[in-house]
């Protein structure tokens, strides 16, 4: 994504997260504000109303990042603030939002990472066609996607178009926790299938685009799974595990298709692409950008579904509020991995991060050293997968600020900042002000090689 090879040390949001919906710059309702307002979706029966009131404050959230010495922040434009209906009529001042955000970030020196899909479907795209099983929407997609390449590609290079197609097409329409909450595995593979497509019509469109001069990707969330044992049928089974998750997206946006394990698993109820749709779809991707949070273990077991393999989580790991055990050699596993498979392309870090119980702030700082020591084992994890080869090119920290975590609602802060979502007061965290000393001095240092881990796949330290 960089042409000079430079690495770029940034952290992340998304629209629907931390904007708000603000009389100003007012977006029409989207799949997520039609979730919330069914009782019982949300932990805490919150809504995405306002958040962290983005929209009306980010300049002073810019700021933020300056003090936190970011190079790049990413973030993600709402496809309803720019056409609330999802196709039609465009609302200009939603569009002007978006121009004076990336020209502040531009005159603050920090990259502007755009990411043109972050879940928050137009509602009326959802009642109207089906939302995203629904073919034309990944042509409305693109429609879409071109007018922010015409407006901002003059200064926006660093280009997604999906985050996290995995938890959209699973989470959406498979275990049924997001919008639009559906629990139906062939619904959820057509949704994967409308969005491969969507992704590969939107790239098509931005090579052939006047403001091409930039790189374009995918943004995978991907676990990594170790085998229980060194046997071949726990191997294989871990394999297996991980084609069903990064393999989905993954294979389709290099290869043109999906995992052959993975169409002798599921059958007919995984679409089949045209020729067309091969086409575009193959080597759709300048450099590979993928999420990391956990890992578990896979163990073979031919009664567990389709693929054969159980997943089981690490009975000894620290876990995070979510519940996630902290297994930091999982990325660079995960980072070696996505590498040998897709072409050794540059690789971007797009989200990493942890979210913690009870954070208070006392006297004007919050204490988070275990965030601390998450990003930087993390951050080490990584440095090893460069040693071992992998064209690392960027980290993006979840999140720059604490914010809306979906179905937690505001239950789960992962900010390097604290917000008081009342009174909208920001207080950078002691992780903010060891990752902007971090920035500032270089990152890892050269002479420095990065900790060993400890803990081997079966959870016991070395
Ligand atoms: O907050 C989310 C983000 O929207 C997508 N990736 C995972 C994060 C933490 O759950």
């Amino acid at each position: 994504m960089t042409s000079d090879n430079s690495f770029l040390w940034g952290s992340a949001t998304s629209a629907f997260q931390i904007e708000g919906s603000s009389q100003e710059a007012e977006r029409g309702p989207s799949i997520w504000d039609a979730f919330c307002d069914i009782p019982g979706n949300i932990a805490d029966g919150q809504t995405g109303q306002q958040t962290c009131d983005h929209v009306r404050r980010f300049r002073d959230d810019i700021t933020l990042m300056k003090s936190l010495n970011l190079q790049a922040y990413r973030f993600s434009v709402s496809w309803p603030r720019v056409i609330p209906e999802g196709v039609g009529r465009i609302n200009a001042d939603g569009l002007d939002f978006y121009d004076r955000l990336v020209d502040e970030l531009v005159a603050a020196n920090i990259v502007p990472c755009l990411t043109l899909y972050h879940w928050d479907l137009p509602n009326a795209l959802q009642k109207r066609l089906g939302g995203w099983e629904h073919p034309d929407t990944a042509k409305h997609f693109a429609d879409y996607s071109t007018l922010i390449f015409d407006r901002l590609g003059d200064r926006v290079k660093h280009w997604f178009t999906i985050n996290e197609p995995w938890c959209i097409a699973f989470g959406g329409y498979i275990g049924g926790n997001f919008a639009p909450g559906v629990q139906d595995r062939a619904r959820g593979f057509q949704v994967g299938h409308q969005l491969l497509r969507a992704h590969a019509l939107t790239v098509a469109a931005f090579r052939n685009h006047k403001h091409s001069d930039g790189a374009i990707g995918i943004g995978l969330n991907c676990d990594f799974m170790f085998p229980a044992t060194d046997t071949s049928a726990d191997r294989d089974a871990a394999q297996r595990a991980i084609l069903d998750m990064a393999g989905w997206f993954g294979d389709p946006v290099w290869f043109g298709d999906y995992p052959k394990e993975l169409r002798d698993a599921y059958g007919d109820i995984l679409p089949t692409y045209s020729d067309e749709d091969q086409r575009l779809l193959k080597k759709s991707i300048d450099f590979i950008a993928t999420n990391y949070y956990f890992s578990d273990i896979v163990r073979a077991n031919p009664d567990a579904g389709p693929l054969a393999y159980e997943r089981i989580t690490y009975p000894d790991r620290p876990r995070t509020a979510m519940g996630w055990p902290i297994v930091p050699e999982g990325l660079e596993s995960l980072l070696i991995w996505l590498s040998k498979r897709y072409g050794e392309l540059p690789v971007y870090i797009t989200e990493n991060g942890i979210a913690l119980p009870d954070e208070t702030v006392e006297d004007g700082k919050v204490h988070d050293a275990e965030r601390i020591e998450y990003i930087r084992t993390h951050f080490d994890a990584a440095r090893r997968a460069m040693d071992a080869g992998v064209d690392l090119r960027g980290y993006f920290v979840w999140s720059l600020l604490d914010n809306f975590e979906w179905a937690h609602g505001f239950t789960k802060r992962f900010g390097l900042v604290h917000c008081d979502f009342e009174t909208q007061e920001r207080t950078i965290k002691d992780s903010g002000l060891w990752y902007a000393d971090w920035i500032a001095n270089g990152g890892w240092d050269a002479n420095e090689s990065p900790k060993p881990c400890c803990i081997n796949t079966a959870g016991e330290c070395q």
